[in-house]
């Protein structure tokens, strides 16, 4: 670890054997916005420590060694879903065998259960159901709330937000605002995929479509609800979708400033229907943190989602761009029924050691980036 703060370090100069990129790290030494074509040249660049380099010089400036992570949990509450989108290896068609509904006693069972720790944080994201009422999920939320007062509910995707709102007749921000009601605290990022329609298209045809989520985004945080926003990258998309997608975002956070965090998901092609598409390279994983990092000057936070791309590829993020690698997660099922080889949780402690080994100090975080001081198993929020 650095004993001088980012502030108090020597300023290196910028090296690279890639003539393309000066005039990108020229910008981003003087703190100017990055065009399209500047993140498509940072997308085709295979100069990733030059490319790394910038973003971690934006990441210092934003957070100094600090890294974030929380202790959360998941909870799934169906894998039945209405949509067969391609990329998904988690979702089934209602009567399929492996399908699961919880009852509402096992979700709340199930949140309860697990690691010891405090947890800060329920995740909740799930299939979409044809038949399960809007008030299960509201009850649902109520009962945690009720059960857990002071864990934050990160809870439905746009996608899901959209879903619900459609079948129980309602607009996006009725929808909203009974969600707010029953004591959903935030939104998770999911079901961006990638914006552009081509894309779209072959991996989740039957989902809302890019201008859509970003649509319900903005609407959600107009109405005071803070979200997160992800992108999936490593299946049919192309360097111009990816930053196409990047500048999409930036545009909604420069009008509502809603988003917390990017997320970049790698695609895990096994079980799916898109299985014929190799597994993502380290390399194409660290370039979404940075490219990420960099293209979007108006988020705080890039995570590395150590579930997606492994603990040690997220150790390594950190000093590429990303100041977070999320979270506890004690349960997680949508990577692991597509193939993915990490473990389905880690402990607090394991958390903290890939932090400090990265050289940066661990910020343990609650949902809205606040710090969490704890005793074994109880927590306090600074305010
Ligand atoms: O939207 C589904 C992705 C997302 C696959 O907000 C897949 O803090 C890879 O949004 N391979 C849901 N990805 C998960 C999600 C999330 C995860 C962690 C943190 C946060 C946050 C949000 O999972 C889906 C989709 O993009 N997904 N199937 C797959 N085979």
């Amino acid at each position: 670890m650095s004993l001088l703060s980012a502030d108090a370090r020597p300023q290196h100069s910028f090296q690279t054997d890639d003539a393309s990129l000066l005039p990108i790290a020229e910008k981003v030494q003087r703190g100017e916005r990055l065009s399209f074509d500047d993140g498509v040249t940072l997308y085709r660049s295979g100069d990733i420590l030059a490319v790394g380099w910038l973003a971690n010089l934006v990441r210092e400036r934003m957070h100094g060694d600090l890294a974030y992570f929380n202790v959360n949990r998941h909870i799934n509450p169906t894998n039945v879903c209405v949509a067969s989108c391609r990329l998904c290896a988690f979702g089934r068609k209602k009567g399929e065998a492996g399908t699961y509904t919880m009852a509402l006693e096992e979700a709340w069972e199930t949140a309860g259960s697990g690691y010891s720790e405090a947890i800060t944080e329920f995740h909740i994201v799930g299939g979409l159901h044809p038949d399960l009422p809007f008030e299960y999920f509201m009850d649902l939320v109520r009962g945690l709330k009720q059960r857990f007062p002071k864990v934050h509910i990160k809870a439905f995707t746009m996608v899901e937000v959209a879903f619900l709102a459609k079948r129980g007749k309602m607009t996006i921000p009725e929808t909203l605002q009974r969600m707010k009601d029953a004591g959903v605290d935030s939104m998770p990022g999911g079901g961006a995929e990638i914006f552009a329609d081509r894309v779209r298209h072959i991996i989740c045809d039957h989902k809302i479509d890019g201008g859509e989520w970003l649509e319900t985004a903005k609407t959600a945080h107009q109405m005071g609800l803070r979200s997160n926003a992800t992108m999936l990258y490593g299946h049919v998309e192309n360097d111009e979708d990816r930053v196409d997608h990047l500048l999409k975002l930036r545009a909604v956070q420069d009008e509502t400033g809603g988003f917390q965090t990017f997320i970049p998901l790698a695609f895990h092609p096994d079980h799916t229907a898109l299985a014929h598409i190799p597994r993502t390279t380290g390399m194409l994983d660290i370039k979404q943190i940075a490219v990420g990092r960099l293209m979007l000057d108006n988020f705080s936070h890039i995570k590395s989602y150590w579930q997606m791309v492994s603990p040690k590829m997220a150790q390594i993020a950190l000093r590429f761009g990303a100041d977070d690698i999320d979270g506890t997660v004690v349960e997680e099922k949508i990577y692991h029924d597509a193939g993915a080889t990490t473990p389905q949780g880690m402990r607090r402690a394991d958390l903290v050691r890939l932090i400090t080994e990265a050289g940066r100090v661990p910020f343990e975080r609650d949902t809205l980036y606040r710090a969490v001081t704890r005793s074994e198993d109880t927590f306090t929020v600074a305010v």
